[in-house]
């Protein structure tokens, strides 16, 4: 031990003073009332045992100070790596414990806890102490200032990622506090050189964060078309991309991330020069992950709390659903609307309206009765359609309901003053299973088991587990759980924590408070409701939880909730669902129409446009505005007609982008600076986005509008609905579009290969089509991508490997020929499945001498291996409408996509 100071011990205060120094801290308490809220802590001990992978440091508090309670005196701060590309920085009460997420609800492991790496204490300067890593970009110091500080930095580069040194001793934001109810951390930040994404959940109208922003997180059922107030789900974590520095040592699109593990209610400021933490319990658990691109991050981010559910097949489909409908026929009609007007439709969702009084597990007698029901369900299952219902946490309080009596009877409910806390919400009072109980899983299970018996649904809709109350019950007096000192913005107005929720001071099971566990429900909902489904039906689930934490992407959907049907609210769903993405949520959308509010068909056709290429795609709507399924009006149903026609065609490319997010935590839709990190105009961008690394959609989402000002990065980008329409952009430009109203633009990069599916009114019938592949040479002669092939609902991605295949595709441009070749990883699958591809569309030859004269006569095709697999094939050149690319097309084969081949064709 590096002994700094000898540390103070704390001394009781013998009974009789009490009241004098109640007296005294009165006074104090005046005269340092409008006196910050805390002066920081100095290093008392510094743990240098070689031996160990982390650095631990004793911190004492330096004066205290009475605003939001006293401080905590002493603190315990360790750095680790966890991995070479995370860190761990914990800040912790010394002397007593305190409330930490469990392993239990979030498990997180560390890989390098049997490793051991010294850490070094910097020669020339003892008042730093610095943990590094061999392995490692990152490097912590610990710095021995008054008040003390710590920075994360770049090994690389020097950049500071971090920066906890109190510089300004005028902003007591700038200091460390930590009290039982209140924590404060700050951060400075190279203003110009910092864009910084993350902190939800919010609507906002920018991806980007603004300077003098904050962010609330504290799950609240509030409608999403509020911008920029605490919404279902809570997740401290922000990306941070940077843009190169004037000396030139860091790259444009260098990239980390930062995560504080907390499920306690913030504050997230964000002044553009700085990032600080307002938290109201628990600790500091701050991970910090080394990047260096965007995609690495989200690898590692999702390493530590989990990837990405896997997601079936049919999930891809287009979904329709609303509030209101009125009984069985209603919907069975609005199916059969859905097949007249040639539209897909794959799946048909129930809101609370099939239930009997709103009673979870139970069918209205009278307008969805169970008879009816089953048929309605066997009609879809028959016709390759699905069926999701919707599901609310609180269980309604009636002796007559045997879900309740089970509920009651295993003891399951969340408690307040020693009795289940009684709550109301659609079916009246209700009380909440906790899913912090190990016994709620047994009845949760139990529940959903028996009322899939009797109705076969493939999926669940969790709704209103935010916890959403529609009363708010009374604090408990001179409770600081109930009414905290320091207020969080909730609601943008500093409302409540107790507002229309579960009070702080109900019990969960093992005496964990909802004060502190409050943003987890939806998590634990989301987790308990996988974990039924998994057990029940062996396959993968498909859930869609409103509320959700991090960690939340390994159980569930999501979607953004209430948004209201407004030109504004379809802009909104862009960063929202970008921000999901990088949230480790990736299967996520918005109600396609708006939900709140009547749409109108300009809207609606505008919607379904973009909605389409949402990662999930649901029409939905509240029952107090008019209808809006897509068949209502005949522009958007030919509209939809279009733009779902290519989404089914993609479908491949969809759900191996989901492969993706599942085996590395990519998400499926990215912002640009995804794919061209060093593009610092994609930094702002908010009103497009790439489906994985190279399609790109730029919707129209102004009325009126018949043209799109689109983004280009740099490169050749080729219409997917028009393969001979391409945009140049050499170094990335602004392009004005055509966007007549039943067109969304949506371009492929150069350098992608898609494996493409035709178009089916179910994604079943689309599996089972010929397969298409766009190869897009890049200005470098080559090209990739990927497809993943599975039956769409095992459990296991990378399971047996006899039950899914992967191939990569390699295009290459060389002097007189282009070519594609795969690579098959378990060939088996795809083999047995017989899947062929009949086409190989080449884009991006460029045009040059000696091709301007294109003789087709002349072109000669080789296919090595699958050759005897060639049908009467045929080979068309032709030059692009900008005259600019020469277009190969290579039709009528028949290629196994589960045999390796290479095909080259000759232009001349
Ligand atoms: O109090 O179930 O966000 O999608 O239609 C409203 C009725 C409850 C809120 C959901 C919405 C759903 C509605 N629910």
């Amino acid at each position: 031990m590096t002994t700094i100071a000898s540390r103070t011990k704390t001394r009781t205060i013998p009974l009789p003073l009490l009241p004098f120094c109640f007296i005294i801290c009165l006074i104090l308490h005046k005269t340092v009332a409008d006196s910050q809220v805390g002066y920081g802590y100095t290093i008392t001990t510094v743990n240098n045992d070689p031996t160990k992978t982390s650095l631990t440091s004793n911190l004492k508090l330096i004066k205290p100070s009475f605003v939001f309670g006293p401080d905590i005196p002493f603190l315990n701060l360790v750095a680790s790596f966890e991995t070479k590309d995370r860190l761990r920085v914990r800040i912790t009460d010394s002397n007593n414990q305190r409330w930490e997420i469990p392993q239990k609800v979030i498990p997180r492991e560390s890989s390098f806890s049997s490793l051991s790496y010294p850490f070094q204490q910097n020669p020339q300067n003892s008042k730093n102490f610095l943990l590094t890593h061999p392995n490692s970009d990152l490097i912590f110091t610990l710095h021995n200032t008054t008040p003390f500080g710590f920075t994360v930095s770049r090994k690389s580069s020097k950049d500071i990622l971090f920066n906890t040194l109190p510089e300004d001793p005028l902003n007591p934001e700038t200091f460390l506090v930590f009290k039982e109810q209140y924590l404060q951390l700050s951060s400075s930040l190279p203003i110009k050189r910092a864009s910084l994404y993350g902190f939800g959940e919010h609507t906002k109208n920018s991806f980007k964060l603004q300077p003098n922003t904050s962010f609330t997180l504290w799950n609240k059922d509030v409608g999403s078309s509020n911008v920029d107030v605490n919404l279902y789900g809570s997740h401290p974590f922000y990306l941070d991309v940077r843009s190169g520095s004037s000396d030139g040592r860091v790259k444009s699109g260098t990239t980390h991330g930062v995560l504080l593990l907390n499920s306690n209610g913030m504050d997230v400021v964000y002044s553009g020069d700085r990032v600080t933490y307002k938290v109201i319990g628990g600790v500091f658990d701050l991970y910090f992950f080394a990047g260096s691109s965007p995609e690495l991050v989200l690898e590692q981010y999702t390493e530590l709390i989990g990837r990405p559910a896997p997601m079936p097949y049919w999930s891809f489909g287009f979904h329709q659903c609303r509030w209101g409908y009125k009984n069985v026929s209603d919907v069975q009609g609005v199916v059969t609307n859905y097949a007249k007007a040639g539209i897909p439709l794959e799946v048909m969702w129930t809101d609370i309206d099939y239930m009997d009084a709103y009673k979870d597990f139970t069918l209205d007698p009278v307008n969805f009765p169970l008879d009816k029901m089953r048929n309605f369900v066997d009609t879809l299952h028959q016709n390759g359609q699905k069926y999701v219902l919707i599901l609310d946490p609180g269980i309604s309080v009636n002796e007559t309901y045997a879900t309740y009596i089970r509920g009651l009877k295993a003891d399951i409910y969340i408690k307040r003053n020693g009795v289940n806390y009684l709550g109301e919400v659609w079916p009246g009072k209700v009380y909440y299973p906790d899913f912090l109980n190990p016994h709620s899983q047994e009845f949760w299970s139990g529940e959903i088991k028996l009322f899939m018996d009797i109705l076969p649904f493939d999926g669940l809709w969790l709704d209103m587990n935010e916890l959403s109350n529609f009363i708010t019950s009374p604090d408990i007096p001179h409770s600081n759980l109930d009414n905290p000192p320091y207020k969080i913005n909730s609601s943008g107005i500093q409302r409540p924590i107790n507002e229309k929720t579960v009070p702080a001071t109900s019990l969960h099971y093992g005496n964990i408070t909802e004060y502190d566990s409050h943003n987890l429900y939806g998590l634990l909902e989301s987790k308990a409701t996988n974990k039924a489904l998994v057990d029940i039906t062996g396959k993968r689930p498909f859930i869609l939880s409103r509320s959700t934490f991090v960690s939340s992407g390994k159980y569930t959907a999501h979607w953004t909730g209430d948004n209201a049907a407004t030109w504004n609210d379809l802009a909104y769903s862009i960063p929202s669902i970008l921000n999901f993405g990088i949230f480790g949520v990736p299967m996520v959308g918005a109600d396609i129409c708006g939900f709140s509010g009547n749409t109108t068909e300009e809207l609606c056709r505008r919607w379904i446009q973009l909605g389409a290429f949402y990662p999930f795609a649901r029409d939905h709507s509240d029952k107090s505005s008019t209808r809006q399924e897509l068949y209502l009006w005949e522009s958007v149903a030919s509209s939809a007609r279009k733009v779902l026609g290519l989404r089914y065609c993609l479908l491949p490319y969809f759900y191996t982008l989901m492969y993706e997010s599942n085996t590395k935590g990519t998400p499926i839709a990215r912002p640009l600076f995804f794919s061209f990190p060093e593009d610092v105009t994609t930094y702002e961008i908010n009103s497009q986005f790439l489906l994985g690394k190279g399609v790109l959609v730029s919707p129209v989402l102004q009325s009126g509008a018949v043209t799109v000002n689109a983004y280009f990065p740099s490169g050749n980008w080729f219409d997917l609905f028009n393969l001979s329409n391409s945009v140049n952009a050499e170094s990335g430009k602004h392009v004005t579009l055509d966007a007549p109203f039943d067109h969304i633009n949506v371009h492929v990069g150069e350098g992608n290969i898609l494996a493409l599916q035709g178009e089916a009114m179910t994604t079943e019938a689309a599996r089972k089509t010929a397969f298409e592949l766009v190869v897009v040479i890049s200005s470098n002669g080559n090209s990739y991508g990927q497809v993943y092939l599975d039956d769409g609902e095992g459990l296991d991605i990378e399971g047996e490997k006899d039950q899914w295949t992967l191939v990569r595709f390699y295009g290459a441009l060389n002097n007189d020929s282009v070519s594609v070749t795969s690579n098959v990883t378990n060939g088996k699958f795809a083999l047995d499945k017989k899947w062929i591809i009949e086409k190989v569309t080449f884009l991006g030859i460029p045009k040059h001498e000696r091709l301007n004269r294109i003789d087709m006569a002349e072109s000669e095709l080789s296919i090595v291996n699958g050759m005897s697999l060639i049908k009467k094939t045929v080979v068309m050149t032709k030059f692009d409408s900008s005259s600019k690319f020469v277009i190969v097309e290579v039709s009528n084969l028949s290629q196994l996509i589960g045999e390796e081949f290479k095909l080259e064709t000759e232009i001349k």
